[in-house]
């Protein structure tokens, strides 16, 4: 599905279907009533049903959890999107999207920056190989899903995050510049794990000793050469994991005004350098490209929602920026005082030793006491 058909496949269509047989003119008040039923209904299923709502984490009919990013009217996945979600739309749409997704080793071969790449994904892994086409697919299927059984209320969908707000949710303070690419890298000296660099031990899926991959980071193992399972190192001050490092993230952004590529963000398992490793760096990636290290993250709108997926560079910008402290990765011991079961911790068991120490951390519904990473002083930026 290219982008322009995505656009035509727009639910809003279906929102506004008429039953076959329907009198074409309505007397004006049941009109009327009929529109005042409707909205009523719509506005039951988020305040009086399991919906998402403003400031509250939730969880959808995946198990996908959310939560609230300060400023944003939106909720963010706490996890990249797993195999296990994206395995239901394709099991419920038939829909196209290749291999990859499945097995994305084998089909990066030939096409792919590594030729050797062999790896193999559990349904708690994020999924990756999938286009910027396929995620908004999965999305809208979702959005549907999820409105036809109660969950969402009329005006909520689930969407990519904007770019903007993936800064908020990164923990990034204001930015400058109309589009990802004026923005690119021009907040230094910050990462997903808070000032430093190398990242503290258990930060995230990066270019680790040992993984492997040219430019590792030097005095940094994460224990995966591949994908782990989502959530398997540090949580971030608002409950979210693996913004950086273990696959990228495909945001609704176009890059630039050119409208070729959209904007991904965050890294993945196969960079080390410090010039992509920071908050701000932006990488343009055509929306049909599927790719064994991009993945992508759902928001869920807890609003009216502006389809912020179908609009151009620099859109969604309008949601408050983030001042304050910029980013932190929560303590683990004010992590590992919440209390989600063992079963609920998607990456318990995939965090090789000589990332778990202190790398693992339980995700939390309610808001956290940051804890400011410290690092060493920042060697010259070797982005290339
Ligand atoms: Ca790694
Ligand atoms: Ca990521």
């Amino acid at each position: 599905m290219d982008y322009e058909k995505a656009a035509a496949l727009d639910g809003s269509d279906k929102r506004k279907s008429v039953k076959p047989g329907s009198p074409v003119k309505a007397p004006r008040v049941c009109s009327v009533l009929l529109v005042f039923t409707a909205v009523l209904a719509g506005a039951g299923d988020s305040r009086n049903g399991s919906g998402p709502k403003p400031g509250e984490p939730w969880e959808n009919s995946l198990g996908m959890k959310f939560v609230p990013a300060p400023g944003a009217n939106v909720l963010f996945c706490i996890w990249e999107t797993r195999v296990q979600d994206f395995e239901a739309f394709v099991k419920a749409t038939s829909y196209n999207a290749g291999e990859g997704w499945r097995a994305p080793g084998v089909a990066s071969r030939g096409f792919n920056i590594d030729q050797d790449a062999v790896f193999s994904q559990t349904p708690l892994h994020p999924v990756t190989s999938v286009s910027w086409n396929d995620a908004v697919a999965f999305c809208r299927w979702l959005t549907e899903k999820e409105r036809a059984e109660g969950k969402l209320s009329a005006g909520q969908e689930f969407r990519l995050p904007t770019d903007a707000e993936w800064s908020q949710a990164v923990g990034l303070p204001a930015e400058s510049g109309a589009t990802p690419e004026d923005k690119d890298r021009k907040i230094e000296n910050v990462y997903p794990w808070g000032g430093g660099y190398p990242p503290p031990k258990g930060s995230g899926n990066y270019s680790g000793e040992g993984d492997g991959w040219s430019g590792a980071i030097n005095g940094y193992a994460d224990g995966a050469k591949f994908t782990a399972k989502v959530g398997s190192y540090t949580v971030n001050r608002l409950g979210i994991y693996d913004l950086g490092g273990n696959v990228w993230e495909w945001c609704s952004d176009w890059y630039n005004a050119e409208r070729e590529a959209r904007a991904i963000r965050g890294a993945s398992f196969n960079q080390g350098a410090i010039g992509r490793l920071v908050s701000s760096y932006r990488a343009p990636k055509p929306p049909g490209v599927r790719d064994f290290n991009l993945g992508f993250r759902c928001v869920v709108t807890v609003g009216a929602s502006a389809r912020a997926d179908l609009q151009g560079p620099g859109q969604g910008s309008s949601v408050a920026s983030i001042t304050s402290t910029g980013p932190s990765l929560v303590s683990r011991k004010a992590v590992m005082s919440r209390t989600w079961s063992a079963r609920e911790r998607p990456g318990a068991a995939s965090v090789r030793a000589s990332a778990s120490s202190g790398a693992i951390a339980r995700p939390s519904f309610r808001a956290a006491t940051a804890k400011k990473a410290s690092g060493p002083a920042l060697p010259a930026n070797t982005h290339s």
